[in-house]
């Protein structure tokens, strides 16, 4: 059997159903590419912007409805229930067949279906893998060219003619009630219908890359993360390279492309929203970003928080839902210029002062990771970048510090799985709600959280020297409301001293939550920042993580037995250094 056999006759099962106009094989071209972009340009689909200061950049408007992932559609279909866990949805694989079946047949009526082969991962890299998916939506295809490697790249890296993910896509109506994100991880499929949004339709991204990723790492032994991936380089020219997990619209980004506060420190970027990490032969764990593009929130991304990427956006890049000015330029919120005069919102209609935001919170920049200004040389090493340190970041105005770090593995994986956060306009829903979100991979995890924290216990036995585990927050508040840590290129003082407790010299304060850094152990150096306004950033109190760690045990109540012992021992213990 030839290596594309199966995906072949998957592709004419799939045309059977949907009933396409035209079947189409994506290449991956340039010329494709120019091509679909021409079709859009035509229909509307995609609006071209000013080419002399923004050359190559589109502007795409979706349906006002489908402007974010929406959990509550997203299904984890297994056999059996308890395998998706209390913390998915789940159908029966049978019944999801047949009550969304439904909505794709004759789907594809009268419009092109693309068959994309893509590679998630560097080419030649035997972390990578392959995904086919077939799509009625050009946008979809021009995206994943830029977030995926498109065409025979993939099918080259094929081991055998079922080494594939297969995701099958249609915009169907994009009414959100025909909408469904289904996910059967035993046959390595994945079907989505009635949206065009990113994380609902790019289905390398969260669908293939994070929720059958994480089913197929734990089964072989490695780790699909919603992490990004950074190298911090210090005076010396020593990189250290680290991961970090933090939920959707929580400055992943920012963080990933930093610009360093400190003279001599620089960090280079690999990644921004998600690791495949494995363990290699010397028992070190090495990271490959599976993506070759950025799909980052447009919102607040200015030359302050994030120049980089401000840089990096400038050509080649398709905008969604970001406001237009009428030279044809992208603007949105906090970009740091002032909304000018006859500004078009993100819904083709003219901006007032005063009213809704002009740019969707949630709009978005597709950028390919090559523009990046702080692009790491080694952001394509096939063998991955060996990482030294976690770092688990959310979302708080209250309770946890600025930083601190775990004793060892095991409490650096419990603190993974008592992450909370404040949700963001990622997600359809209300914006704001405490929520927990372990290892920020609540909405992404393809199976049972419970096992999913036994796999993490699994890993740190594996490796000869385990990487320090750290908790971030960066958004933490003073009483009147204000952050009391400045965050984005500032928190390269952060990285410093985590950088050197993983070095042995970075001084510390033992206490029940971890190490935390004495006062003077963070480089403050050119920052107008009291120590004071530190102190309460780095502050903990014994009654407040009391009750947060009862809200825990609330959390892990519904794993039952599956929940593993050592995680509810982690719990206990911390429960009784605070003297609970
Ligand atoms: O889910 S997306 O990939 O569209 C963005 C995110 O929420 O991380
Ligand atoms: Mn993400």
């Amino acid at each position: 059997m030839s290596v594309t056999a199966m995906a072949e006759r998957w592709v004419d099962e799939v045309a059977r159903l949907t009933r396409p106009a035209e079947v189409i094989w994506a290449d991956g071209t340039r010329q494709e590419y120019d091509g679909l972009v021409a079709d859009m340009l035509r229909d509307g689909t995609l609006i071209e912007m000013n080419q002399l200061s923004y050359p190559g950049c589109y502007l795409h408007r979706s349906h006002p409805q489908d402007v974010a992932r929406t959990e509550q559609l997203t299904f984890i279909c297994t056999r059996s229930k308890d395998d998706a866990g209390p913390t998915n949805n789940w159908m029966a694989p049978a019944e999801a067949k047949e009550r969304v079946g439904g909505l794709f047949r004759g789907s594809m009526r009268g419009r092109r279906m693309f068959v994309i082969p893509y590679l998630m991962g560097p080419r030649g890299s035997p972390m990578s893998r392959v995904g086919i998916m077939v799509t009625d939506s050009p946008y979809v295809v021009a995206s994943m060219h830029i977030m995926t490697r498109v065409g025979r790249v993939a099918l080259e890296q094929m081991r055998s003619p079922d080494d594939f993910v297969a995701g099958l896509h249609s915009l169907g109506d994009l009414s959100p009630e025909r909408r469904f994100i289904l996910h059967f991880p035993e046959e390595k499929l994945i079907w989505s219908v009635g949206s065009g949004y990113g994380g609902n339709a790019l289905l390398g991204k969260k669908c293939h890359a994070l929720r059958i990723a994480s089913w197929q790492a734990r089964e072989e032994g490695w780790m699909a993360e919603h992490m990004l991936i950074l190298g911090l380089e210090d005076p010396e020219g020593r990189v250290t390279y680290l991961a970090a997990a933090m939920p959707s619209a929580s400055g992943k980004t920012n963080l990933s492309m930093l610009v360093s506060a400190l003279p001599g420190w620089r960090a280079w970027t690999v990644g921004d929203d998600i690791a495949w990490i494995s363990v290699d032969g010397q028992g070190q764990l090495r990271a490959i970003n599976p993506e070759r593009g950025f799909f980052g929130v447009a919102p607040s991304t200015s030359g302050r928080t994030n120049p980089n990427a401000t840089a990096m956006v400038r050509s080649n890049t398709i905008f969604t839902n970001v406001a237009l000015t009428p030279g044809g330029e992208p603007w949105w919120e906090d970009m740091g210029t002032d909304p000018p005069p006859g500004l078009v919102d993100w819904q083709g209609q003219p901006w007032r002062p005063g009213g809704a935001p002009a740019a969707h919170p949630n709009s978005r920049f597709t950028a390919p990771v090559s523009q990046c200004p702080s692009v790491s040389p080694a952001w394509e090493d096939p063998q991955g970048v060996p990482i030294s340190g976690f770092i688990f970041g959310s979302r708080r105005s209250r309770v946890i510090p600025l930083v601190f770090e775990a004793f060892d593995w095991q409490h650096g994986v419990f603190l993974g799985s008592a992450m909370s956060t404040e949700t963001t306009a990622a997600i359809t829903g209300q914006v704001g709600v405490v929520r927990r979100d372990p290892m920020a991979m609540i909405p992404f995890c393809g199976y049972n959280m419970a096992d999913y924290f036994s796999h993490w216990l699994s890993i740190g036995p594996r490796l000869a020297k385990p990487p320090k585990i750290f908790r971030v927050n960066w958004f933490r508040r003073d009483d009147g409301g204000r952050f009391l840590w400045p965050g984005y290129g500032e928190n390269v003082r952060v990285l410093r001293w985590i950088v050197e407790r993983i070095r042995g010299t970075g001084t510390a304060v033992e206490t029940p939550l971890g190490f935390l850094p004495t006062p003077e152990a963070l480089d403050l150096s050119g920052l107008d920042l009291p120590r004071e306004r530190l102190a309460q950033a780095l502050a903990w109190d014994r009654g407040e993580w009391i009750a947060a760690l009862g809200d825990l045990g609330a959390f892990y109540e519904p794993f039952g037995e599956r929940l593993p012992a050592s995680i509810r021992e982690e719990l206990h213990r911390m429960i009784r250094r605070l003297g609970g």
